[in-house]
């Protein structure tokens, strides 16, 4: 028998100390929080009745790592940090135990790899998210991991950050087991074995490769991530410090690693990654009272995931309805969409359940769990049975008068505590609410497409939607996995007013002899997925001109190129034309293509219009682009459509592929002083 298999004996439970991490909400390893610990620490190695010690959490997870807000200033001369609550553990000769439930993340999950155990609930999370804020592991983790489970395995792990299950990380390695039942009493008796530094290993590239292999390993991850001025920094110095554990003694490696995430806390891409960080969390705050900790103030943090939306209609089945039907499946919330055409019920049938099977191909979901998907989504003609969901979004044809009559007939269907949303992307919330006799439980949920992927929602608050509305509607919003982001009601509400104006600067550049396909080569090196045009294209060029004339006069520009390629039936990727030709054979018809006839209109065009051309250097072009964005950013906080500048910067880089690194156009423009193009 295995000794940590014998039943525990009490003398043995007295011997072991359990020490509980408890910094609410998260606990996080503050600078403050660590020298208790380390005090905490110190007590049970000199206590002699102390032979082993197993750390724990509380508030439901182990932690969430160092405290980000620490990084957010010169680190205090005296502070005590992770690192030297690992150096305390490591130099023990007393064993010690990660008993880990819940999250366990970054410095929290380094802290537990130096313990000489780790056993885990099932449900617990563990990952090293460093690289998403910019920076790498830097108590010990990028040494230590690839002594545990290989270098080959450790990279994978720390360059994707994203957490893994406990199942997950048993088959890596990461743990020792998972707990079947009481996760303490198995700590206690893992405790019993013999100590076992994970520092004194030797590490390995991968059980399959030799030592051998190394620079190859390594030089292949340095070519898999972005380039360094590109989003790739921390990536590559994480690289760099997997490397120096590979080669070097654990003490060099360990002095490696200190110093290249000093290098990194304090770099542009980290300081504009922990913004987002931060302006993510600030989101649901709103003044006046709308966060959910101020409307409901009763319900604890362990409480939000509660009932209350159990189940949701949507009206409408085209692609936007079927989207965001699936994401409410997604999130376990029993849907019914409702169509008055056959057709397009069936349509979107197909589209869920196609998209479930796809899931299931890529391995992400069981055929049980596709076909529960499946089940929760009921489709039907019959209004009537929206009369139970407590929210209703209505998805159908972006025309005024077609929603004012959806509006009147759900207010008349639905139970009088229902939420009723638009999934609008320009009209007015307020002339939807005024058809119903609930306008303070009417509001916008703007979705972005397709919209079981994309994590942003744009939460428009309507003259009088109330805060417990909005309040449901930022809840909503994270049960969907989606950034909500609060929006005033006003034309374009935050995205698709700035895009706008994004889209009319490209516009604007190329009347005066600049290429679309020189733009979007500038806007893709800033990091953007695709530049101004390929966008257009993909989202319709008739689209674009409806948006134009329904923003007014003011918005026309000064030539008539897009009312043109509209005649022209050229509307985008869809008909394989727009600012640019598709190609069947080039990137299944996906890849712009340069069209020198495109060019010439906009030549004709600003001929006509006495527009004289103009030369730009590239980064005139980057500038004048995101110089339209944020002066529109501004008005929008000088109107109060947007609350803040981060509202603003979550908007870009969840819905607009804005590069993370660059923080958002608000945070970029503050910080790299972007000329503001009004
Ligand atoms: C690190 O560990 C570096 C080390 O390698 C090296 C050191 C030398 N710090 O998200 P929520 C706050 S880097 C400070 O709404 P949830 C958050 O701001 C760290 N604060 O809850 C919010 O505050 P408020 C690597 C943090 O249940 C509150 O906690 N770790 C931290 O949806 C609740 O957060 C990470 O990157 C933190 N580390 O999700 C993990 N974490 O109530 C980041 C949270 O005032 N955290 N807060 O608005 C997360 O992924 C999620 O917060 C978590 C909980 C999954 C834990």
């Amino acid at each position: 028998m295995n000794p940590s298999d014998a039943p525990l004996d009490s003398a043995w439970g007295d011997a072991v100390r359990v020490l509980t991490l408890d910094n609410p909400p998260v606990n996080a390893l503050s600078f403050a929080y660590c020298a208790k610990l380390l005090a905490e620490l110190h007590a049970a190695h000199a206590d002699d009745a102390v032979q082993a010690i197993v750390i724990t959490g509380s508030h439901g997870l182990f932690s969430a790592g160092a405290d980000v807000n620490d990084f957010q200033s010169e680190m205090p001369p005296n502070a005590v940090t992770i690192r030297d609550v690992i150096a305390a553990i490591e130099a023990s000769v007393k064993v010690h135990v990660a008993a880990i439930e819940g999250n366990c993340l970054g410095g929290g999950l380094e802290l537990s790899l130096a313990c000489d155990y780790r056993a885990a609930t099932a449900d617990a999370k563990l990952g090293l998210p460093e690289i998403r804020l910019g920076l790498l592991p830097g108590a010990g983790g990028t040494q230590r991991l690839p002594r545990l489970i290989g270098a080959r395995a450790a990279l994978e792990f720390m360059l994707k950050g994203s957490s893994v299950s406990a199942e997950r990380a048993l088959e890596l390695g990461i743990i020792d087991e998972i707990a079947p039942s009481d996760l303490l009493e198995r700590a206690k008796a893992l405790a019993k074995g013999p100590k076992r530094r994970i520092s004194e290993r030797q590490a390995i590239i991968a059980k399959d490769l030799p030592m051998q292999a190394a620079p190859y390993v390594v030089a292949q991850a340095h070519k898999m991530v972005p380039p360094e001025a590109n989003g790739g920094l921390a990536a590559h110095k994480l690289i760099d410090a997997v490397q120096a554990a590979v080669e070097l003694p654990f003490s060099f490696g360990i002095a490696r690693e200190s110093r290249l995430f000093d290098e990194l806390v304090r770099s542009e891409p980290s300081l504009a990654l922990r913004h987002v960080f931060f302006a993510e969390r600030e989101l649901s705050k709103i003044p006046g009272g709308s966060s959910f900790d101020e409307v409901y103030p009763e319900r604890s943090r362990g409480a939000r995931d509660d009932k209350g939306i159990e189940k949701v209609g949507v009206v409408g089945a085209g692609t936007m309805g079927s989207g965001i039907a699936i994401a409410f499946a997604q999130a376990g919330i029993p849907v019914v969409i409702v169509d008055n055409n056959d057709e397009a019920v069936d349509k979107a049938r197909q589209t869920v359940m196609g998209m479930f099977m796809y899931q299931v191909q890529m391995g992400r979901l069981t055929q049980e769990e596709a076909w529960k998907r499946g089940q929760s989504i009921q489709f039907t003609d019959d209004w009537k049975e929206l009369a139970d969901a407590d929210v209703i979004v209505e998805a159908v044809f972006e025309n005024l008068d077609v929603k004012r009559e959806v509006f009147r007939k759900l207010d008349a269907i639905a139970k009088p505590q229902a939420i009723l949303a638009s999934n609008t992307s320009t009209l007015d919330i307020d002339a939807l609410a005024r058809e119903t006799k609930r306008p303070d439980r009417v509001l916008g949920l703007h979705f972005f497409v397709p919209a079981n992927i994309m994590p942003l929602l744009e939460i428009v608050r309507g003259t009088e939607t109330s805060p417990e509305t909005i309040a449901t509607a930022f809840r909503l919003a994270k049960k969907l996995r989606k950034k909500g982001v609060l929006s005033g009601n006003a034309f374009g509400f935050i995205g698709n007013r700035m895009i706008f104006d994004y889209v009319q600067a490209a516009n604007a550049l190329a009347e005066e002899g600049v290429t679309p396909a020189r733009i979007d080569a500038v806007m893709k090196e800033f990091g953007f997925p695709m530049g101004p045009f390929a966008m257009s294209d993909l989202s319709g060029l008739d689209v674009g001109l409806a948006v134009q004339k329904a923003a007014g006069p003011q918005a026309i520009g000064r030539t008539n190129v897009l009312e043109r390629l509209v005649e022209a039936k050229r509307l985008g990727q869809k008909t394989m034309a727009g600012y640019f030709k598709y190609d069947k054979a080039v990137g299944k018809g996906r890849e712009p293509i340069r069209d020198p006839a495109v060019e010439e209109m906009f030549a004709e065009e600003a001929r006509k219009a006495g527009i004289a051309p103009r030369e730009y250097s590239d980064d005139e072009i980057r500038d004048r682009l995101l110089g339209a964005l944020v002066a529109r950013g501004e008005k929008l906080l000088e109107e109060g459509v947007a609350l803040r500048p981060g509202d603003i910067d979550i908007v870009y880089v969840y819905g607009y592929g804005f590069p993370p690194h660059h923080g958002g156009p608000m945070w970029y423009a503050a910080h790299q002083r972007v000329p503001v193009h009004a």
